[in-house]
């Protein structure tokens, strides 16, 4: 077998022990530099410009199957090669949307565990959550209980909290303190790692900066998504090879920018609850 040749995005032993005993990972080098990542975000009025009446940018949900904008940005091989180092060579690109605050927004992102909302098994996927913009928590960067993916998956109840763009939460102390939370910062370009089990959330931003990132989602091959609860998921190899062919395949997508002609199964859709 060949070795995994030394990049800078490939990751060290030590931070591999940190991301397995904690569940995320931070202090990452920048996938994209301060002028790519201009370029990037020139480019994301484009896709906003596709969404109907009512819809938000929550709803830019597994664009990267219509938009080579996205799909470019997640097959980045930088990016998989911090995720081949968490998941293993095999591994595939499922789910991709954008946690977008404008500046003065109350929307928040309640407590929660990703795993809880999909329909996915075993537990073996790591979201990459890009930073569009400087993330702080000034802004409402993200926070996450460190070590809280070893402690199982836990009863979600609808949300009390209307400001939150999750139907389904959390409440503090139940079964964690917010008091351990790790507070995210990240500069535009930079990314975050967490565990599909790890329990995180974020607060409004009452600043005068938009927090926006983009999250990409991938499993290892041997995941299983349940047609029946997300009967749109469609899955895209990204490394080494698909040993369990448990999902179906999507198409890549031809245009810059374009949406699918399905409506994603949302979070709770797809979820218990
Ligand atoms: O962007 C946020 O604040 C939350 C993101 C999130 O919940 C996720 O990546 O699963």
């Amino acid at each position: 077998m060949s070795a995994i040749p030394a990049t800078p995005y490939h990751l060290t032993a030590a931070q591999q022990k940190f991301y397995h005993e904690n569940g995320y990972l931070l202090g990452l080098p920048a996938i994209y530099t301060p002028a790519e990542m201009a370029k990037i975000n020139a480019g994301l009025p484009n896709l906003l410009a596709l969404l109907k009446p009512g819809e938000t940018s929550k709803d830019i949900r597994e664009w990267h199957e219509t938009s080579t904008y996205l799909y470019e940005i997640a097959l980045n091989p930088k990016i998989l090669d911090l995720v081949e180092d968490v998941l293993g060579p095999n591994f595939y690109l499922w789910a991709s949307n954008f946690f977008i605050k404008e500046p003065h927004s109350p929307s928040t992102v309640g407590w929660h565990q990703d795993a809880y909302y999909w329909p996915m098994a075993p537990h073996n996927s790591v979201t990459v959550w890009l930073a569009f913009d400087d993330v702080d928590e000034v802004n409402g960067g993200m926070k996450l209980i460190p070590g809280s993916h070893r402690g199982g998956i836990i009863k979600h109840n609808r949300s009390t909290q209307t400001s939150s763009v999750l139907s389904l939460e959390l409440e503090d102390g139940s079964g964690f303190s917010s008091d351990a939370a790790i507070q995210f910062r990240l500069k535009a370009g930079e990314c975050s790692l967490h565990d599909d089990r790890a329990i995180h959330g974020s607060p409004a931003n009452p600043s005068d900066r938009r927090r926006a990132g983009l999250t990409l989602r991938y499993s290892g091959t041997n995941v299983k998504n349940d047609l029946t609860v997300n009967p749109n998921f469609k899955i895209y190899l990204c490394r080494g090879v698909d040993e369990f062919k448990l999902n179906p395949y999507g198409t890549p997508p031809t245009q810059r920018y374009g949406r699918p002609n399905f409506k994603p199964v949302s979070n709770e859709e797809a979820g218990k609850g």
